[in-house]
């Protein structure tokens, strides 16, 4: 085998082992982790934004965000006036269990419901790396056009949910909403979709009710991995 990807299956394998620990320990103090991935700009942070706000007058919340640069992710979520923190991975392209980790550190897991995950905005890196998450959502925006999921299928495959975004955006750049589905369903067949905008509130409510139900079902996570 060549030497690259012995280091990268040893890479893979160590951040595998470290994930389930996380997971276990997540499952242990009573707190549910969600991770949102997507590509630059499809709206994670909009969401999260709208998601804390609403959320936690009846949950104990926190977010981290992962960026290369800059922390204003962290400085916009940190509005809804719950604890946040932030990871700057400077040229890495992903989060991996080790950084969420170390993020981790000193803050009182215990005293949370709920933990969500920013990972860096990429299709690509973030799809091999648990982070000891519950659940992972993957968001596609109306703007990305709709073969995303047949070009990043590993992103698809490896999330428990996918959001579209920007709906109210869908008309404005002619989204055809049956092949986008088509689409995620030929990579992931019963993946659940659920329709999203962020900027005026359509399908938040579900939105809200589907995160209710998914992490209600703490006991017997969603993701086993
Ligand atoms: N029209 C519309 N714009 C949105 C919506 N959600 C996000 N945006 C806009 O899309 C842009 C990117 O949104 P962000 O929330 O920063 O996206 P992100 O995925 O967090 O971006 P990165 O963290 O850089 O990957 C911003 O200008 C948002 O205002 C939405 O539902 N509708
Ligand atoms: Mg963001």
């Amino acid at each position: 085998m060549p030497r690259i990807v012995e280091v990268r299956e040893g890479v893979l394998k160590k951040n595998d082992q470290l994930a389930r620990d996380l997971r276990a320990r997540f499952d242990r103090l009573g707190v549910f982790v969600i991770s949102l991935v997507s590509s630059p700009g499809a709206g994670k942070t909009a969401l999260l934004q709208r998601t804390l706000k609403e959320l936690k007058a009846s949950r104990r919340l926190a977010a981290l965000v992962g960026d290369l640069a800059t922390d204003n992710d962290a400085r916009r979520l940190a509005e809804a006036g719950v604890p946040v923190r932030q990871i700057t991975t400077g040229t890495v392209c992903h989060l991996d269990a080790e950084m969420t980790e170390r993020a981790l550190a000193g803050w009182n897991l215990e005293s949370l419901d709920l933990l969500f995950i920013e990972n860096v905005g990429n299709l690509v890196c973030p799809s091999s790396y648990d982070l000891g998450e519950h659940l992972r959502i993957v968001l596609l925006s109306v703007t990305e056009g709709e073969d995303k999921p047949l070009k990043y299928p590993t992103i698809f495959n490896t999330a428990d949910l996918a959001v579209i975004t920007k709906i109210d955006l869908a008309e404005a750049v002619g989204f055809d909403r049956d092949e986008a589905y088509r689409n995620v369903r030929s990579v992931r067949p019963g993946l659940e979709v659920l329709e999203v905008s962020a900027r005026t509130g359509l399908g938040m409510d579900h939105w809200f009710a589907r995160l209710g139900e998914l992490s209600a079902r703490r006991g017997s996570a969603v993701r086993t991995g």
